[in-house]
C-alpha cells in the first residue's frame, strides 16, 4: 500500500476506463511546467486574465448580476445575452485549472462566492438558466437555438474542475441536479431534443467520469444519436441552411463534411470521440476521421484556425480561406485543440497532435495579448490596422475559454497506457506520469519553440520494461501539415535525432512517433534535436487568397509581418523565392521571442507620387501570435512574392 500511495495521490481525483482508447492523455495536475514559454503564461493567466474575466463578468457586465436577482427572488428582467450564464462558468473553470496551479486562496474565496450564487440560483426541480427563470420560465425548453443546454455544459465543465481542483461538491452537486432534470425530461420515451449549440455532450461524459453514474453516458449519446433526424428543422431550424450550422443535416455517424458554425462542431467531434472512448463507438471515429480530414485538408488556416466565415462564424466551402476576412474565432481554435487531442487518444497517431500544436501555439494563442487582459475574438491573418486586441465583447465567449485553455495546457503534453509512454508536446516540465500500476517521473527541459532540443530524464524508481514514444512532429519530416493543404517550397535535408544516454537511434517513425523500448531506470536521458531551420510554406493552388505568396514558418510557429517593426508597413514587401530569413533573439514587449529577418524588396511611393521605386531593405519577421500588441497596425502572415501582390496604398 505505501508504495501504491504516491500513484493514487498523483491521480486527479476521478479515473474511469475508457477502454477504446490507445492512450489516456495525462492529467495536467500530474504536470508542472517550469519552462521559460508556458510557465510565464500560466502565470499570467492566473494574475491578469482571470482578474479581467473577474472585473468584466461581476463589474462591468450583468453576467454575475443576472444570478443574484434569480437568488433574490426578483421580478427584474435578466440583462445581457441569453448565454452569458456560461461565460461565469467557463470563468470558474479556468479559476479552478489556475488554483490547482498555483493555490491562491483569494481567488478560491471568489469561486466559492461565485458558487453560492449560482447554486442559489437553481430553481427546486433543478433547472437553472438566468435568462429563462427572469425573463419567461414558462417558456423553458422550447426553443433548441436558446443555449439552455450549452449554458448547462459549461457549469457541468466548471463543476468537474472545481471538484477535482477543490475537493469541493457544490457546484458538483448543482450540476447533478440540473443533469438529472434534463435527465427526467429529455431522452429515449421522452422529449427530444437536439443541442443548439453542442457542449452538453462533452460535458456530460465529464460528469459521467466523476460520478460512474452511467446515465450521464447514455445521455450524451443519445444526444448524438438525436442529430440528423431532422427534429430540430421547421421547430428551432427553419430554414435547411440553419441545419448544416448545426450540424444536423445528418447523423453523427453518417457525417462526411465539415459544414457550419465551427465551434459547434468542434465541441460535437469532442463529445462524440468521448463517447467512442467508452463505447467504442466505430461509426462515430470513422465518420470523424472523414469530417477531420475534410477539416484539415482543405478548411485549415496555416495556424491552425478554423470556420473562415462571420455570417455563420464558421465554415464556407472548400478552400476558401481569406486572410484579411479570416473570422477564424479563438474558440473554434480551443475546440481544435480538445478534438485533436481526442482523436490522438483514440487512434496512437501523432498526426493529430501535429494539428494540435498547429492550432495551440498559433490559431488559439492568438487570443489572447501578452499582457493576458486583451483579446481577439476573430484572428485574421492579414490586416491594415483596423484590428485590435479588446478588453472584453458583447459575446465573450473567447476570453474565459482561452484562459482555460493555457491554464489546461499540461493537458497535451503527455499520454500513457499500461503499454508505455507518448510525448506529444515539448514543453519544460517535471511530471508523474501513470504507466500500469507504476508512476514513472519524467522531466523535461528544453526551450523550445524557440530551440529544437528537448532533453528528457527518466525516472521509474524501479526498472520497467516499457515503450516511450516521442513525438516527430511532421513539420521535422517534410510534411507541413497531414494531407498537403500547405506544403515546403523550399528544400531542408536537416533530420529530427534521437540520441538515448548518448547514443543516436535510427529514426524509425511509425504514426509519427519513434518507439523506444526497454528496461528504463533512474536517469536514463532521451535527448531529441529537432532541426529548426526556417521553413518557406506555400498553399495548393485552389487557396486563392495565398496564390503567389509564401509563409514563413520555424519549428511549431507561424510568422507574420507587422508594421510595428517595418516602419508602419507590412503589405509593401516582397519575399521573394531566395530570400533567407535569419534568427535573432529580441523581445516583443516583454515576450522572449526569435525575429526572423530578411533584406527583401520593399516598395513604395516616389517622392514625386508619380512613380514606385523598390528598395532593399530590412525586414523583421515576428512570431503571429505576438502582434498586435503594440497598437493596431498592418499585418501579413501570407507575403506576396511578386511585385503584382503588393499594396503600396
Ligand atoms: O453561441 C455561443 C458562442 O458565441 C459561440 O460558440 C460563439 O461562436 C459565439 O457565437
Ligand atoms: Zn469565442
Amino acid at each position: 500500500m505505501r508504495r501504491l500511495l504516491p500513484f493514487l495521490l498523483a491521480l486527479p481525483l476521478f479515473v474511469s476506463a475508457q477502454e477504446h482508447l490507445h492512450m489516456q492523455p495525462v492529467n495536467f495536475a500530474n504536470v508542472t511546467i517550469n519552462d521559460a514559454f508556458w510557465k510565464p503564461k500560466l502565470d499570467k493567466v492566473a494574475t491578469k486574465t482571470l482578474d479581467a474575466c473577474i472585473y468584466q463578468t461581476e463589474q462591468k457586465t450583468p453576467r454575475i448580476r443576472n444570478f443574484e436577482k434569480v437568488a433574490s427572488g426578483s421580478k427584474e428582467k435578466h440583462e445581457g445575452i441569453f448565454y452569458d450564464d456560461s461565460d461565469v462558468f467557463k470563468a470558474l473553470e479556468a479559476m479552478a485549472y489556475s488554483l490547482k496551479n498555483r493555490p491562491n486562496p483569494a481567488l478560491e474565496k471568489k469561486a466559492d462566492e461565485w458558487i453560492d450564487k449560482v447554486a442559489a440560483a437553481q430553481l427546486p426541480d433543478g433547472y437553472l438558466n438566468t435568462y429563462y427563470t427572469l425573463n419567461e420560465l414558462s417558456k423553458r425548453w422550447t426553443d433548441m437555438s436558446m443555449h439552455e443546454d450549452y449554458n448547462g455544459g459549461h457549469m457541468i465543465e466548471a463543476a468537474v474542475a472545481y471538484f477535482d481542483a477543490t475537493g469541493k461538491r457544490k457546484l458538483l452537486d448543482v450540476s447533478i441536479r440540473w443533469a438529472d432534470h434534463f435527465d427526467s425530461t429529455f431522452g429515449p420515451g421522452k422529449k427530444h431534443w437536439v443541442t443548439g449549440h453542442q457542449e452538453l455532450e462533452l460535458a456530460l461524459v465529464k460528469l459521467y467520469r466523476v460520478t460512474q453514474n452511467h446515465r450521464y453516458l447514455k445521455l450524451a449519446h443519445w444526444l448524438l444519436e438525436e442529430r440528423g433526424k431532422k427534429l430540430a428543422y421547421g421547430y428551432t431550424w427553419t430554414d435547411w441552411k440553419d441545419t448544416a450550422y448545426a450540424q444536423d443535416v445528418v447523423p453523427v455517424r453518417e457525417q462526411k463534411e465539415i459544414t457550419g458554425h465551427a465551434v459547434r462542431a468542434m465541441y460535437m467531434y469532442t463529445g462524440a470521440a468521448d463517447v467512442a472512448a467508452h463505447t467504442g463507438d466505430e461509426g462515430y471515429l470513422l465518420a470523424m476521421r472523414t469530417v477531420w480530414e475534410d477539416v484539415v485538408f482543405r478548411n485549415m488556416y496555416i495556424t491552425g484556425g478554423i470556420g473562415s466565415a462571420g455570417s455563420n462564424e464558421g465554415f464556407s466551402v472548400d478552400y476558401d480561406l481569406p486572410n484579411e476576412q479570416a473570422y477564424c474565432e479563438t474558440c473554434a481554435s480551443v475546440g481544435m485543440v480538445f478534438w485533436n487531442q481526442r482523436m490522438n487518444a483514440l487512434t496512437g497517431d501523432a498526426e493529430y497532435i501535429d494539428v494540435l500544436e498547429r492550432s495551440l501555439y498559433n490559431g488559439a494563442l492568438d487570443g489572447l495579448s501578452l499582457s493576458g487582459d486583451r483579446f481577439f475574438y476573430g484572428n485574421v491573418l492579414a490586416s491594415t490596422g483596423k484590428n485590435s486586441r479588446r478588453e472584453w465583447f458583447g459575446t465573450a465567449c473567447c476570453p474565459a475559454n482561452i484562459a482555460r485553455l493555457v491554464a489546461s495546457v499540461g493537458n497535451y503534453v503527455y499520454a500513457s497506457s499500461d503499454q508505455g509512454i507518448w510525448v506529444n508536446l515539448f514543453v519544460g516540465n517535471n511530471a508523474s506520469i501513470p504507466v500500469g500500476k507504476q508512476m514513472v517521473n519524467m522531466q523535461m527541459e528544453t526551450n523550445y519553440p524557440w530551440d529544437g532540443a528537448v532533453k528528457m530524464t527518466v525516472k521509474p524508481g524501479k526498472k520497467l520494461n516499457t515503450k516511450i514514444y516521442v513525438r516527430i512532429p511532421g513539420w521535422a519530416r517534410g510534411i507541413a501539415v497531414p494531407g498537403g493543404l500547405y506544403g515546403f517550397a523550399d528544400q531542408d535535408d536537416a533530420a529530427a535525432e534521437v540520441w538515448l544516454n548518448g547514443k543516436k537511434l535510427d529514426l524509425n517513425v511509425a504514426q509519427g512517433y519513434v518507439m523506444i523500448d526497454r528496461q528504463w531506470q533512474d536517469g536514463d536521458q532521451i535527448e531529441l534535436r529537432l532541426p529548426m531551420n526556417v521553413r518557406k510554406i506555400h498553399a495548393r493552388k485552389e487557396v486563392n487568397a495565398d496564390e503567389g505568396r509564401i509563409a514563413i514558418q520555424r519549428g511549431p510557429l507561424v510568422y507574420c509581418v507587422e508594421g510595428a517593426d517595418n516602419s508602419g508597413r507590412a503589405w509593401n514587401i516582397v519575399a521573394d523565392a531566395q530570400a533567407s530569413f535569419v534568427p535573432a533573439q529580441a523581445t516583443v514587449l516583454d515576450e522572449p521571442v526569435i525575429t526572423l529577418t530578411a533584406t527583401l524588396p520593399v516598395v513604395s511611393v516616389g517622392a514625386n507620387s508619380l512613380a514606385v521605386q523598390t528598395e532593399q531593405k530590412k525586414v523583421v519577421a515576428i512570431p503571429y501570435y505576438t502582434w498586435c500588441n503594440r497598437g493596431s497596425n498592418e499585418m501579413q502572415v501570407w507575403l506576396p512574392t511578386a511585385i503584382r501582390k503588393i499594396r503600396i496604398d
